[in-house]
């Protein structure tokens, strides 16, 4: 049975094509820089977004129309399963991430979420050992519930704790199970509501010592996957710990989990931090600990995580620079954390959205990879910090100068004289690579 009975496997038609069911950009196998366009994105589906999103919002009722509902929750969550790696495969997409609760339902108890949780991930196993389609990374979901009210691992309830310590021990068994090649914590409400009654420092212990311990019992297993923060500044908690990539690399270097941990970027959750994408992942890349992306866009005039698919080629294009300046972003991938607007609630959205930020993202690759042909950032770069090369500047970089030496050189040369940057047509001659 198939749940898009009218649509075939999507394939690169070009720009001339007017087949809303084909890639007019993304051409899987075609080879840029001496990578294919499969290799370089490393695309991956979000499970909540696609498969459990049904359209409602503060204001209305869902408005999706899914045909995968079954009689009870066990058989929706198989039949979600089904016609997930039908999305997966039309797509061509190889990689997929999930929260526990997106795959199974929780049941009455933990002991009950556990057993569902096997048993789906036996699903899926066999459909990624049939098509070949790889875990990118899967997560546990410890902010929807109500137990999680005042956080997981930083919440003042030590019982709290321990039932959080209980799924991120599932979720690296599950992970060891289906070969996940990452491991995420996106820390949903671990920050604070009011500072009145929260020692921030505790708190922030506490994550560390979560942290720690899934190191240790990945260390124990044999299974270590490359494990993620993903920042956010706020939403659900009004002040988020993980507040945005320099923030937690603070973190990660205080409790010395550098060699272990990176980050997971999210498009939405850097605007709302106040940065661009690019900001994010250039102070990651600066540490050496860009991860993975989480891909989609924000709504400028909006201030919350819309998760929109990412349409705008200017940002894919500068994020897709910051990714082959990383050379590359495996183990980690380009995951569309995204959802259809509620408007676009038919089945066949899955698909157009899906089609829509690939191409995005596809365009972003070939303008960012000519961008770096063309060395159009690096020279601008190389000419603005000419002084550095050569006499004075030279010889700070090389440590050799102190105050007093210096101050003897600007005795001689006040007289200075800046150039122009002439951010105008920069911008201008970029545009020549969007279109
Ligand atoms: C929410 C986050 C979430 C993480 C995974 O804003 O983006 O979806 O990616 O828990
Ligand atoms: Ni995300
Ligand atoms: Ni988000």
């Amino acid at each position: 049975m198939s749940y898009f009975p009218k649509v075939d496997k999507i394939k690169f038609e070009g720009v001339k094509s007017d087949n809303p069911f084909a890639f007019r950009h993304y051409n899987p196998e075609e080879v840029i820089m001496g990578k294919t366009m499969k290799e370089h994105l490393r695309f991956a589906v979000a499970y909540w977004h696609t498969m459990t999103q049904d359209g409602s919002d503060p204001f209305g009722k869902p408005t999706n129309i899914r045909t995968w509902e079954g009689s009870t929750p066990m058989e929706t969550a198989k039949n979600r399963v089904e016609a997930f790696f039908e999305i997966l495969e039309k797509l061509d997409v190889e990689y997929f991430c999930f929260h526990d609760v997106d795959i199974a339902p929780e049941g009455e108890s933990l002991e009950e979420f556990f057993q569902n949780i096997d048993e789906i991930t036996d699903l899926i196993k066999e459909k990624m050992d049939q098509t070949g389609i790889k875990l990118l990374w899967n997560t546990a979901n410890m902010f929807s519930h109500p137990r999680f009210v005042n956080g997981a691992a930083s919440s003042n309830n030590a019982d709290v704790f321990a039932y959080s310590a209980a799924q991120v021990k599932k979720g690296l068994d599950v992970s060891k199970k289906l070969g996940g090649q990452n491991y995420v914590f996106w820390g949903g409400r671990e920050g604070y509501e009011s500072l009145l009654n929260t020692d921030m420092k505790f708190e922030q212990d506490n994550i560390a010592r979560l942290f720690k311990m899934a190191v240790a019992y990945g260390e124990k297993i044999g299974h270590k996957p490359q494990f993620l923060i993903e920042p956010k500044p706020k939403e659900p908690s009004k002040h988020q710990y993980d507040f945005d990539a320099a923030t937690t690399m603070a973190f990660i270097q205080k409790y010395d989990l550098e060699g272990d941990f990176k980050l997971n970027l999210e498009a939405n959750h850097a605007t709302l931090a106040g940065h661009t994408f690019e900001h994010e992942l250039n102070v990651a890349r600066s540490y050496d600990a860009l991860g993975s992306i989480d891909a989609n866009q924000g709504d400028m005039l909006l201030g919350w995580d819309t998760d929109e698919f990412p349409t705008n080629i200017y940002d894919t294009t500068l994020a897709m620079y910051e990714i082959l300046e990383n050379g590359g972003i495996a183990p980690g991938g380009i995951n569309f954390d995204s959802k259809v607007r509620r408007s676009s609630f038919e089945m066949d959205d899955l698909l157009l959205a899906h089609i829509a930020g690939m191409d995005t993202f596809a365009r972003g690759l070939k303008a960012a990879a000519a961008l770096k042909e063309d060395r159009f950032f690096d020279d601008l770069k190389e000419k603005r910090y000419a002084s550095y090369q050569e006499g004075v500047g030279a010889k700070i970089v090389a440590n050799e100068e102190d105050l007093e030496s210096l101050t003897e050189y600007a005795l001689q040369h006040d007289d200075i004289k800046n150039e122009s940057s002439h951010l105008e047509f920069v911008k201008s001659r970029l545009n020549d690579y969007l279109v």
